[in-house]
C-alpha cells in the first residue's frame, strides 16, 4: 500500500488522491498525450532525490554533494543519446514548453521569423500561437494541411520557406495523425538556410521504438516531453546536434531555469532504460495496431476521420458527421467515463472552445493492455453515446474493459 504517510498527514488530501485514482481505474482514459508510467517511474518521482539542488550540469554545479545526482543526470544523458542515435541531450526542461522556449531563446531574437504548424490544423500552442510566449517574442509563419488530403501540404510549406527565408522551422504536432516526413522537411529548411526544430513530444515512443521515421538525423535540434507515448514523467528533453549543445544547455540554464528536478530526471532515466527494451517495441507496435483498428470501426459507425485514417496513436475524429459539437461529444463521452478532449479539425467552422472534432489516442488504454478486439467494444460505446443517446449501454461497455484491464490494482 502506498501513501500511507498522506494519509496520516494529511486525510483530506488523500482522499482526493483516492478518488483520482478512482476515476483513473473506471475510465478509459483516450487524451492521446497521455499515459500510465510504471512502479519504477513512480517510486523515482517519490523519492529523496527530490531533496536535491543542483544547478548546472553533472560535473559543474553550483551546489556541494552532487556526486550522486551527477551520476544519474549522466546516465541519463548518455540514454536518451543511446535511444534516439543523438550527439546532445539536456535532460532537465520541466516540460516541454520550457523544452522548445529554450530552443528558442538559444536559437533566435526577438522578433526572429520562424515557421510552425497551426495550432487549429494540429500544431502546438509553444509552435506560435499568438496567446504564447513564442508567437508575442518572434515572428510565427503558419503552415497547415492541404485542405482536400488534410494531410501536410508540404509543397506549400516550400513556398512559404522560399518566400520568407525563415531562421527556424518548426516541425511536429500536437493533433496530427499521419507520418511527418522529416527528411522532406529538412531538405526544404536546409536549401534555405533555414534551421530545423522538431518537437517530437506525441511520438517520441514511436519513434523510439521504430514505428515512426526518427527525426534525430535531419533536425538540428529535437525536442520532445517524456510522458506521452514514451510513458515517463512529466517532463521534457532536447537532444541536438554537438554544435548547439553548449548553447541548448544554456538556455536551459541559466537562461530559462532553476535548479533541475532530480527526481524527475531519475525517472527519466529509468523512463528511458524501460524505452530500450522489446516490451516496449511490441507496446509501440500495438498503439499503432489499435489507433488503425478503432479509427477503421469508428468509420464504419458513421463517424468521419480526418485524413481518412491515422498512421500513429491518435486520430481525429469530426463528430460534425454524426450531428454532434466536439464540445458536446466530449461532455457526453465524460458522462459515460470515456475521457477525450475536443479539439479542432482543420478549417474548422466552429470556434476552438467548441470545435467538430474529438481528439482520440491509444497510447493509455494500450499500457493497460487493450488489444484489437477491445477497440471494437470501445467503437460500440462511442456508437452508443453519440450515435444511439443510449448511456447506460456505453456505461457497461467501459465497464466490461475496465473491469478486464485492472489499473495499479495493488497501489492502495
Ligand atoms: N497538451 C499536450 C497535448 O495534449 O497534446 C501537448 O503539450
Amino acid at each position: 500500500m502506498r501513501y500511507q504517510h498522506v494519509k496520516n498527514e494529511d486525510p483530506a488530501l488523500y482522499e482526493m488522491m483516492v478518488k483520482e485514482l478512482h476515476r483513473q481505474q473506471s475510465h478509459l482514459e483516450l487524451i492521446a498525450s497521455e499515459n500510465f508510467v510504471s512502479e519504477a517511474v513512480l517510486d523515482c518521482m517519490g523519492s529523496h532525490l527530490t531533496n536535491k539542488y543542483a544547478e548546472g550540469l553533472p560535473g559543474a554545479r553550483y551546489y556541494g554533494g552532487c556526486e550522486f545526482v551527477d551520476q544519474i543526470e549522466s546516465l541519463c544523458i548518455e540514454r536518451a543519446c543511446t535511444l534516439f542515435g543523438a550527439e546532445h541531450a539536456n535532460v532537465q526542461p520541466h516540460s516541454g514548453a520550457q523544452a522548445n522556449t529554450a530552443v528558442y531563446f538559444a536559437l533566435l531574437k526577438p522578433g526572429d521569423t520562424v515557421m510552425g504548424m497551426s495550432l487549429d490544423q494540429g500544431g502546438h500552442l509553444t509552435h506560435g500561437s499568438k496567446v504564447n510566449l513564442s508567437g508575442k517574442y518572434y515572428h510565427f509563419i503558419p503552415y497547415g494541411v492541404d485542405p482536400k488530403t488534410e494531410r501536410l501540404d508540404y509543397d506549400a510549406m516550400e513556398k512559404l520557406v522560399v518566400e520568407n527565408k525563415p531562421k527556424l522551422l518548426v516541425a511536429g504536432a500536437s493533433a496530427y495523425p499521419r507520418i511527418i516526413d522529416f527528411e522532406r522537411i529538412a531538405k526544404i529548411c536546409h536549401e534555405n538556410g533555414t534551421l530545423l526544430m522538431v518537437d517530437m513530444a506525441h511520438i517520441a515512443g514511436l519513434v523510439a521504438a521504430g514505428v515512426h521515421p526518427s527525426p534525430v538525423p535531419y533536425a538540428d535540434i529535437v525536442t520532445t516531453t517524456t510522458h506521452k507515448t514514451l510513458r515517463g514523467p512529466r517532463g521534457g528533453l532536447i537532444l541536438c546536434k554537438e554544435e548547439f549543445g553548449k548553447a541548448i544547455d544554456k538556455a536551459i540554464f541559466p537562461g530559462t531555469q532553476g535548479g533541475p528536478l532530480m527526481h524527475t530526471i531519475a525517472a527519466k532515466a529509468v523512463a528511458l532504460k524501460e524505452a530500450m527494451g522489446d516490451d516496449f517495441k511490441a507496446y509501440q507496435h500495438q498503439i499503432v495496431k489499435n489507433a488503425t483498428v478503432l479509427s477503421d470501426a469508428l468509420s464504419d459507425k458513421g463517424f468521419r476521420i480526418v485524413s481518412g485514417g491515422t498512421d500513429n496513436h491518435l486520430m481525429l475524429v469530426d463528430v460534425s458527421a454524426v450531428g454532434m459539437t466536439g464540445r458536446d461529444a466530449d461532455d457526453t463521452l465524460g458522462s459515460v467515463n470515456i475521457t477525450a478532449n475536443k479539439n479542432t479539425i482543420p478549417f474548422d467552422p466552429q470556434k476552438p472552445a467548441i470545435a467538430s472534432g474529438v481528439r482520440v489516442g491509444t497510447p493509455a488504454v494500450t499500457t493497460r493492455g487493450l488489444i484489437e478486439a477491445d477497440m471494437q467494444v470501445i467503437a460500440d460505446a462511442f456508437e452508443a453515446a453519440l450515435i444511439n443517446h443510449d448511456l447506460d449501454l456505453a456505461r457497461s461497455k467501459v465497464k466490461s474493459l475496465t473491469d478486464k484491464y485492472p489499473l495499479y490494482p495493488d497501489m492502495i
